[in-house]
C-alpha cells in the first residue's frame, strides 16, 4: 500500500498557545495533587500512580495528534488521559467507583477507555494490543497514528520486544513512547535493565530518537516530526524521553532520599520550565482558576450516586 493511496486524515490538531499549554501541565499538576491527599483521607479506593514531574510528556506529545488518533497509555494513566481532553469530573468518579466515571466506576485508576483512549495496568500489556490497533487502523485506511506510551519497567518485559518485532515485520504506523524516569517502582534502572535502551528499537529496525528535557516545547517539537513520519510513511518510530517523576511510585512507597527528589524538583519541574515563559500575572490567573475547577470537579464526583447492588450485579452478567 502507497502513501498516496492512503486516505487524507480530515482531524485537526490541538493548536495551543503558551497559556493553553501551562493550562494543561498544571490541570494534571493540580489532579494528581488532589489525588495524592485525598487519597490519603480515603475518598479514593484501589490504587493511584500519579503522574507529577512528568505532565510535559503527554501535553507534549498529545497536542499533535489528529482527532481520529489512538493513545494506549499504561497504569500512569491519568495525566495521558487529561492531556487526550478527558473530562476531569469522570476522572476523579472513577477513581470513587461512581457510576458517572470514566468508565462507569469499574476500571478505576489504571482501566480507562473513552473515545480512542485505552489504558491498562499491565505492565507491557498493552503494547500487542496497540501494535494490532496500528495495524487495523492501516488496513482500513485511516492513516490515522497510535501511541504506545510504556515505562522503562516495561523493558524487562518480553511482551514489549514481540510487540516491537511486530510491529517492524507488519510496519504498524504506532509511536512507541517510552517515558524513563530511570525507575519502576522502587528499583532504580541500574537494577533493572542491562545494556542500551536506543539500541533495542534499532534492533528490530525501528527508528528511535531520545530527549532529556521536561520542557513542553521541546517535546511537542520532537513529537510532532515523529507522528509526521509516522503517519506519512505508515511505519513504527519510537520517543524515549528521559523524564523525572516527582512522586512515589503509588501512594506513599518512595524510597529514594528526599534531598534527590528535592533536587529533580529544582531542575526538572515542567512548570517551571515552561511558567517562565509567563507573567507572573498570567501564571497567577491560571493557577487559580484551575485550582477552582479541580475542587469543583472533585466535589461534583463525590456527591454522583455509588452504584447500587443491582446495578453493580447487573454489569456483572456481561
Ligand atoms: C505484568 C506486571 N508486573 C508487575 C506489575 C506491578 N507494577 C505496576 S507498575 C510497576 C513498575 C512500572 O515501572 P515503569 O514501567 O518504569 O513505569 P513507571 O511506574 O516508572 O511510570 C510494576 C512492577 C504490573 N502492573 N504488571
Ligand atoms: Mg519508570
Amino acid at each position: 500500500m502507497g502513501i498516496s493511496e492512503i486516505k487524507a486524515n480530515q482531524g485537526s490538531k490541538a493548536k495551543l498557545n503558551k497559556l493553553s499549554l501551562y493550562r494543561s501541565l498544571y490541570r494534571i499538576r493540580r489532579f494528581e495533587e488532589v489525588v495524592l491527599q485525598e487519597f490519603s483521607r480515603g475518598y479514593f479506593s484501589g490504587t493511584t500512580h500519579t503522574y507529577l514531574g512528568q505532565e510535559a510528556n503527554a501535553v507534549g506529545v498529545l497536542t499533535q495528534l489528529n482527532k481520529d488518533d489512538i493513545v494506549v497509555s499504561n497504569h500512569r494513566c491519568h495525566g495521558h488521559f487529561l492531556a487526550y481532553g478527558g473530562d476531569m469530573r469522570s476522572l476523579f468518579a472513577e477513581l470513587m467507583g461512581k457510576t458517572t466515571g470514566v468508565c462507569g466506576g469499574y476500571g478505576g485508576s489504571q482501566h480507562l477507555h473513552w473515545r480512542n483512549f485505552y489504558s491498562n495496568g499491565i505492565l507491557g500489556g498493552m503494547l500487542p494490543v496497540a501494535t494490532g490497533i496500528a495495524l487495523a487502523e492501516k488496513f482500513q485506511m485511516r492513516q490515522t497514528v497510535t501511541i504506545a506510551f510504556l515505562g522503562d519497567g516495561a523493558l524487562g518485559e518480553g511482551v514489549f520486544y514481540e510487540a516491537l518485532n511486530l510491529a517492524s515485520l507488519f510496519q504498524s504506523p504506532i509511536l512507541f513512547v517510552l517515558e524513563n524516569n530511570r525507575i519502576a517502582q522502587t528499583t532504580p534502572i541500574e537494577l533493572h535493565t542491562s545494556g542500551d535502551i536506543l539500541s533495542r528499537f534499532l534492533a528490530f529496525d525501528i527508528k528511535a530518537e531520545q530527549i532529556d528535557s521536561s520542557d513542553v516545547l521541546e517535546i511537542q517539537k520532537i513529537a510532532a516530526a515523529l507522528i509526521d513520519l509516522v503517519r506519512n510513511s505508515q511505519s513504527p518510530r519510537a520517543l524515549i524521553i528521559n523524564t523525572h517523576r516527582f512522586g512515589p511510585h503509588s501512594k506513599g512507597d518512595d524510597t529514594r532520599p528526599a534531598d534527590l527528589i528535592r533536587k529533580i524538583k529544582q531542575l526538572y519541574d515542567p512548570l517551571i520550565i515552561h511558567g517562565s515563559r509567563l507573567t507572573n500575572y498570567q501564571r497567577t490567573s491560571i493557577d487559580e482558576e484551575v485550582n477552582q475547577e479541580v475542587v469543583e470537579a472533585f466535589q461534583k464526583a463525590l456527591e454522583d450516586p455509588i452504584p447500587s447492588l443491582k446495578e453493580m450485579s447487573i454489569k456483572t452478567e456481561f
